[in-house]
């Protein structure tokens, strides 16, 4: 079974929770504090795994979760950091958060490596916090939270060559008389349903990978057939191998199929249409197709090479894996972001403006404040520490908080909402 799409839940781990401790020394009120960090989450990564072909494994997984880093202990223990979950993915995986449809990453290297989902770092302990004028703070951190979204994990063939063709027309022949592929062949159309990869070797030195792809039909780029899904398979084919039945076989006029698919191309995206095509003409064992080669050729005029092949037969395939292998040494690798069309595709990252917050009036007394970093540090405070909430209030001052929520009309008394907490904003 080939997946080419799954879509999948990741959580990173929550970052363990600073502890507040002190030692306790003889004749000292308090002895130093020694609250320790919490340790750090868990992050989910993504790793390229040349070895790997689909998205199986991904699919029967459905839930990749990263631990939590454990809490700060006393006498200064460091909680322990959650380990990383390492998962393995094919060369050429992209990944994409479902709910935004941003980009994550697209691994096209081999050594490539993705952190898809950080682990939440730890909270310091309120060891760290000791300052001369404060030597026994009362103040710790909680770990910073992990990060939980659905993802969607899409792998495109990374074939050189992809065989483009009105169903039936002997694509699934061709690969198999060239490559160890095996796809099923029969006289009914979209007997290909999953697209398959076939290694094609020439003369020992060079080899090439093939596609044989599911038949295309007239409006395939408007989702009819199996449609789309397909199309979305050529696009990071070099080079297309164009397959005509020239018999016309189920009294099909070659030069209306040829048309009709470079249309399906095109409309799909112009892209498509531009790239190296070959033009060959199958099934030229039999006697319709000698016939109708003839008004072909004159159709598609001089200048575009028709290549003359019997699959069944292979009569003519040797020459035409030249001519293949020749194009592809001349065509070459495009940039994959320009050519998928990145329109609304961002490169995402996790470290987005995090700085930045905005302020909204929910009414006339009652204040909004939104932003990363502002939510993430409501998340880290403890609440029932009043020093660790005095500690928020001057953070916040120094991102401007107070100022903008001045500037929005917010006094003296009114309500402060910031992630599930409200607070009294006193100025
Ligand atoms: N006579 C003759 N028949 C051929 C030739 N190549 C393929 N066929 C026949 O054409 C039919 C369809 O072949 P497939 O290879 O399954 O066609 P396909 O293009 O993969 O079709 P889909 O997977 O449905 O898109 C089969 O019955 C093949 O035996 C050829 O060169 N000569
Ligand atoms: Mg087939």
């Amino acid at each position: 079974m080939f997946v080419d799409e799954v879509k999948i839940m990741v959580k990173s781990g929550k970052g363990g929770n600073g502890a507040v401790a002190f030692r306790h020394e003889k004749y000292m009120e308090y002895g130093g504090p020694s609250g320790g960090d919490g340790g750090d989450g868990g992050s989910v990564i993504f790793v390229v795994d040349e070895g790997m072909t689909t998205l199986v494994d991904l699919k029967y997984r459905k839930h990749v979760y990263a631990r939590a880093g454990e809490d700060g202990g006393q006498k200064n223990m460091h909680g322990g950091n959650a380990s990383d979950i390492i998962v393995p993915v094919p060369l050429g995986t992209m990944v994409f958060e479902h709910a935004t449809n941003r980009l994550i990453c697209d691994l096209t290297h081999k050594d490539d490596r993705f952190v898809i989902a950080k682990g939440g770092r730890g909270g310091r302990g309120n060891a760290r916090f000791a300052t001369p004028r404060n030597q026994a703070p009362t103040i710790q951190e909680n770990g910073q939270p992990g990060v939980t979204m659905e993802i969607r994990v899409e792998l495109k063939l990374l074939a050189d060559v992809g065989l483009v063709g009105f169903p039936s027309v002997g694509k699934s022949t061709l690969i198999s008389v060239v490559s160890q592929a095996r796809p099923k062949i029969a006289d009914y159309p979209f007997t290909t349903i999953v697209p398959s990869l076939g290694v094609v070797e020439i003369d020992g030195a060079r080899s090439f990978v093939m596609a044989d792809l599911p038949g295309i039909i007239e409006g395939a780029s408007q989702g009819l057939g199996l449609g789309l899904q397909f199309l979305k398979h050529i696009e990071r084919t070099r080079v297309i191998v164009h397959i005509i039945d020239m018999a016309g076989t189920h009294g099909r006029d070659p030069y209306e199929d040829y048309l009709t698919i470079n249309n399906e191309l095109k409309e799909y995206k112009y892209l498509l249409a531009k790239r190296p095509q070959i033009v060959v003409a199958n099934k030229m064992d039999l006697p319709e197709a000698q016939k109708n080669i003839k008004t072909f050729r004159e159709k598609i005029g001089e200048d575009i090479e028709v290549f003359e092949i019997a699959a069944l037969t292979q009569q003519g395939v040797k020459n035409l894996l030249l001519k293949i292998a020749e194009v592809l040494s001349k065509t070459p690798l495009f940039d994959i972001y320009e050519e998928t069309n990145a329109e609304d595709e961002v490169i995402y990252r996790y470290e987005p403006k995090d700085k930045e917050f905005k302020v909204i009036q929910i009414n006339a007394s009652t204040y909004e404040v939104t932003g990363k970093l502002i939510e993430r540090l409501i998340q880290m405070t403890n609440f029932a520490s009043e020093e660790s909430i005095k500690q928020l209030a001057r953070r916040m001052r120094r991102f401007g908080v107070d100022d903008h929520l001045r500037v929005a009309g917010c006094l003296n008394g009114n309500t402060v909402r910031i992630g599930e907490y409200e607070f009294e904003f006193v100025d």
